[in-house]
């Protein structure tokens, strides 16, 4: 046979990757200590389970798997062939490019198992692996800079000279011993087009993304209120943000992967969602139809509060009708922001069912919206 580490390449690449280097298991300790910092400063809030204990265990392959000798890192592309520049319609939220394909935790950890399953049939010996894709306590992105799979752009992306940032990423931990790949020589130079084009300012200096300022934060994790300041700032993004990547150089020639995750049917390849459908979906609705995307992660509310939003800066009158009904919705967070929605939008009926809504409103929360939404919509355009 081959060496093993040329096996090992060719092999991933045979198992659905389309990237594939190796780094040691030694810690990685710069990474941990970037990390730290950035809890401590606060520019991980709003992500409780990114704390220390998680960093300083994830940092450590020895500390993941005893014996633990070299880490295997994947890269996998999502780009799609009509990933063209979504168009925005009228009407229309935008899900981000991973969200199109199908949950990608699902498909890299089922190529990582035959991955992993097909090295001990072919070395005919069990082989020590864990593996990891992003809900792992691993830092994803430090092993795949250290393998030289890709390079930390400024916006925190990893970038890759062959798919550009379009690369999801995981890993193999295992007591095999291979060579290490080398680090990549490469960086941004002077660009800082991400920096200046991020419309939260959420890449608050090379290299550090403040979490709470991240539209991709705002529209899939926070289980909250979105903030006042932020939701106009969200145009019509309603699950995740592609713009630092949009607007990076590396992307523009981006190779398609070599065997795809499957493309998600009820997101379609443009990412476009209809905002009336998804405001006016019950549960039943939200499940059935996106059941194995990655669209689950924000939760019908966090999808229907997004939509809000969305609507809201679309300021078009289209909504008016959907977001009306919402002030009836079972959750506070969608009666909440239907109302800020409305009082953008501000038109005669919007205004109306606000008075409405406060005059019967229980909720404190909700009643604060409606009441700065009424403010708001005197001072509407
Ligand atoms: C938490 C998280 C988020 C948070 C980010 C919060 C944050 N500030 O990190 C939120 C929800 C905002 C998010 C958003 C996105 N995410 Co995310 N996320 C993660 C997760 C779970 C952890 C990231 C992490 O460790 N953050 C901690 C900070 C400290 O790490 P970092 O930002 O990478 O910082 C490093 C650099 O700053 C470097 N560094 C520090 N100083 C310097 C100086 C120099 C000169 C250099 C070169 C480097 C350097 O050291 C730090 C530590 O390694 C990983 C999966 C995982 N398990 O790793 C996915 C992951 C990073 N996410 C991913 C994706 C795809 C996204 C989105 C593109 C999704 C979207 N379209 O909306 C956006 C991109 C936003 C952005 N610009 O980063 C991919 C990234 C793939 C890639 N090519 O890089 C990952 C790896 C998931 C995966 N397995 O594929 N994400
Ligand atoms: S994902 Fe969007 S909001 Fe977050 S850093 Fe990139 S451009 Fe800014
Ligand atoms: S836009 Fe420029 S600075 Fe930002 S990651 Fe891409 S190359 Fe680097």
């Amino acid at each position: 046979m081959q060496d093993l580490k040329s096996h090992i390449a060719e092999y991933a690449i045979q198992c659905g990757f389309d990237l594939v280097r190796i780094t040691g298991a030694d810690e990685f300790a710069s990474d941990r200590d970037a990390a730290l910092d950035r809890i401590n400063a606060g520019q991980m809030d709003g992500l409780p389970w990114f704390n220390e204990s998680r960093v300083k265990r994830g940092s450590d392959p020895q500390e993941l798997l005893p014996g633990a000798r070299s880490v295997i890192c994947l890269g996998l592309s999502y780009l799609g062939p009509d990933d063209a520049e979504p168009k925005p319609g009228k009407g229309k939220g935008t899900i981000a490019r991973y969200a199109r394909v199908n949950d990608y935790h699902r498909t890299m950890k089922r190529r990582m198992k035959a991955f992993v399953c097909g090295l001990e049939e072919t070395l005919q010996t069990p082989v020590a692996a864990l593996w990891y894709v992003d809900d792992g306590p691993m830092l994803d992105r430090a092993a795949a800079a250290r393998s030289g799979l890709g390079w930390f752009g400024k916006s925190t992306n990893i970038l890759t000279q062959s798919h550009g940032s379009w690369i999801l990423l995981g890993q193999v931990v295992t007591d095999l011993a291979l060579e290490p790949d080398t680090p990549l020589k490469k960086t941004c130079g002077s660009c800082v087009r991400c920096i200046d084009d991020c419309p939260t300012g959420a890449i608050v200096a090379p290299y550090i993304v403040d979490n709470a300022r991240c539209i991709s934060y705002q529209t899939i994790e926070n289980r909250g209120v979105i903030p006042l300041a932020m939701r106009p700032l969200i145009g019509d993004l309603i699950f995740g943000c592609d713009i630092c990547q949009d607007v990076c150089p590396v992307n523009r020639k981006a190779a398609l992967p070599l065997q795809p995750i499957a493309a998600a049917e009820s997101v379609g390849a443009s990412g476009q969602l209809s905002l009336t459908e998804i405001l006016a979906m019950t549960e039943e609705e939200f499940r059935t139809r996106f059941q194995g995307t990655s669209i689950m992660r924000a939760k019908r509310v966090g999808l229907q509060k997004n939509a809000c939003v969305a609507l809201g800066n679309n300021r078009d009158a289209v909504g008016v009708l959907v977001l009306i009904s919402a002030l009836d919705a079972d959750e506070p967070l969608v009666r909440g922001h239907a109302a800020w929605a409305l009082g953008r939008i501000a038109i005669a009926e919007a205004i109306i069912a606000l008075e409405q809504a406060l005059a019967s409103e229980s909720d404190a929360y909700v009643r604060e919206e409606i009441a700065a939404a009424l403010l708001d919509s005197r001072q509407a355009p």
